[in-house]
């Protein structure tokens, strides 16, 4: 198989259990959504190759920040969104493993990372705001920071965390930031998603979008 490798802590976890996999012969080859993930796949001995090596790729596996129960997502939680969007519409199916804590009835608690070129970003930053107002949302938009430097994505961007709280309708947000000049890609993932797998104490069970009658 083809296979997108999503960012961060629960995504690792599964880089390492398919790098035992391919050390005991399963034939993959992976293509990674952020250097950190490329370095670690290499590193467990799974075959890495880029988008442009592999355009169409068979499954996208990657954890999420939330996930309500629509399938709808918000990542970028550690700054991968851009690659990890372009990787998973790369993917006949995209897969999402997450903890139950991610769950959540309403997207928006977590802060919306939206990832913006370094040019301009004040004035994105007002367009964002505009945008917001015009949605009726409140909140700050904070600048990520890294070790007191402004935080730079493998594209060389910035990220801009948006604390809203609760998020409406996550589809007309989507929508209006997807159209300012200057943001590159939000975190919101809709429509995306195949399905989840979602572990808690009480064990692990899978969402899809049209579960089967029980
Ligand atoms: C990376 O940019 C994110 O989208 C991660 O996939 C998301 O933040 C989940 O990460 P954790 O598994 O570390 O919570």
């Amino acid at each position: 198989m083809r296979l997108g490798l999503g960012t961060g802590r629960t995504a690792e976890q599964f880089v390492r259990l398919l790098g035992l996999r391919v050390r005991e012969g399963l034939q993959v080859v992976g293509v990674a959504t952020s250097e950190r993930t490329a370095a670690l796949a290499a590193l467990v001995g799974i075959p890495v190759a880029t988008l442009d090596d592999e355009p169409v790729l068979d499954l996208a596996v990657d954890g999420a920040d939330e996930i309500d129960g629509r399938l709808r997502l918000i990542k970028g939680g550690g700054g991968a969104l851009l690659r990890e969007k372009i990787v998973a519409n790369a993917a006949s199916r995209f897969l999402v493993i997450v903890d139950d804590a991610k769950f959540v009835d309403q997207l928006g608690a977590f802060p919306l990372p939206v990832e913006a070129v370094p040019f301009g970003l004040a004035a994105t930053i007002r367009a964002i705001e505009d945008a917001l107002g015009a949605l009726r949302l409140e909140g700050a938009i904070i600048v990520r920071q890294r070790d007191g430097q402004p935080y730079v994505t493998d594209n060389g961007n910035r990220i801009l965390d948006l604390k809203l709280g609760r998020i409406a309708e996550p589809e007309r947000l989507a929508t209006a930031l997807a159209d300012i000049p200057g943001v590159v890609e939000h975190g919101l993932f809709i429509g995306m998603a195949s399905a989840a797998i979602i572990a808690g104490a009480g064990g692990v069970r899978r969402l899809s979008p049209n579960p089967p009658p029980s």
